[in-house]
């Protein structure tokens, strides 16, 4: 770490913790992330995310109301299981979490959802992207990523019109986020005249896709639509070149991370995929925070650092503007939010979608992730 970064970090955990001495109110934001498992990497990287937004406003103090207030990441571990989820939720709320960063899964953040409801508390998902997660009628479901209801069809008019895919196969993962992203693309795809030969199902613990890629190389499709994460998506792909599949392999924002490239190996430079948000190299601040990102945590960031560390913001924001740390008056001003951070301007639809989402598509080239189109909503 050079000397400069050290004693900033230094005087800044000083003047964090001489603040927290003086501190009227400790404040706890939830984060909830799968932290362990296939895709332990991803809701790390946003936890980091979180973690240095807090570290960010601590260090540079927080007055809401008259008191001075220190914030706490409450991070929770739901390894993106429906059940666990319910239950992490359940504690962030007896934690009288002010707000919370989560979930990270679509079929974590949907059941967690209630909860959240019941409780009153403000949930604003970094990465959920089924459309369902906001159609529940809740005041309390927010998200700062595109749906899959535009990312499917940016991809599939990506692949028909760029690509010039004219038969594609379609996987999904069965978890809600590959189905619903499988079921999205399906719609658009035969919309726009591609010929769907097959649709199949895995699970997100698979690790043996190749009956599947043998059957779907008999049918010789120009392009594979995986609904997945990378922890699946990249062994996927991998396999896929082995079995000599000539397919290109589409994928959504959970395949679309760093790490991808470790996992398919060489197939990386076959994938497409996209981000339901902007590409960080053309976000406002995303050059900075990538920065500041691997000045922190000396690893490159993988997919949802930025949204995470915007949704923190947008609490805080929130919390400022009702001038209160109360979970209902911070929920109550949360449909006013303009936020300019990180990813852009976050403001919500009355159902807490973004009123502005943007899609990027990307492929690799070389290991390096390669923006190829930003299609804005
Ligand atoms: N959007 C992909 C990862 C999160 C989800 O399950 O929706």
């Amino acid at each position: 770490m050079k000397q400069g970064y050290r004693n900033g970090l230094v005087a800044a955990a000083v003047t964090a913790l001489s603040f927290a001495a003086q501190a009227d109110e400790v404040v706890r934001i939830g984060h909830v992330a799968p932290l362990t498992g296939g895709i332990a990497h991803l809701g790390k990287d946003s936890e980091n995310g979180a973690r240095l937004a807090v570290e960010e406003i601590n260090s540079s103090g927080l007055l809401i109301g008259g008191k001075r207030v220190t914030l706490q990441v409450d991070s929770q571990d739901d390894a993106g299981d429906p059940r666990t989820a319910t239950q992490v939720a359940q504690k962030l709320v007896d934690d009288k979490a002010v707000g919370v960063v989560g979930h990270l899964n679509s079929g974590t953040s949907i059941p967690a959802s209630r909860i959240y409801k019941d409780a009153g508390i403000v949930e604003i998902s970094q990465a959920a992207t089924n459309p369902a997660y906001t159609q529940q009628g809740f005041k309390t479901t927010y998200r700062v990523v595109a749906t899959d209801a535009q990312q499917g069809p940016a991809l599939a008019a990506y692949a028909a019109k760029t690509l010039g895919v004219k038969k594609v196969a379609i996987v999904d993962d069965s978890t809600a986020y590959g189905q619903g992203l499988a079921n999205e693309f399906r719609k658009a795809a035969e919309t726009s005249g591609m010929t769907v030969v097959s649709r199949d199902a895995t699970n997100d613990k698979a690790v043996d896709f190749r009956a599947i890629l043998t059957k779907i190389k008999g049918e010789n499709p120009d392009a594979i639509l995986y609904g997945g994460m990378d922890a699946t998506g990249g062994p996927f792909a991998r396999q896929a070149r082995q079995l000599g599949v000539r397919a290109k392999i589409l994928g959504g924002d959970g395949v679309c991370s760093t790490d991808v490239v470790k996992l398919a190996g060489p197939a990386a430079d076959n994938i497409v995929c996209s981000e339901a948000g902007m590409a960080l190299e053309k976000m406002p601040g995303g050059a900075a925070f990538a920065r500041k990102y691997e000045a922190r945590f000396h690893q490159p960031l993988q997919v949802y650092a930025p949204f995470s560390y915007d949704a923190v913001y947008i609490i805080v924001d929130a919390m400022k503007r009702a001038n209160s740390t109360d979970a209902a008056k911070v929920l109550a001003v949360m449909p006013s939010t303009d936020y300019r951070g990180v990813i852009g301007e976050t403001s919500f639809t009355a159902q807490g979608d973004l009123k502005h989402g943007a899609i990027s598509v990307f492929s690799y080239k070389d290991g390096k992730k390669v923006l190829l189109d930003v299609v804005q909503m």
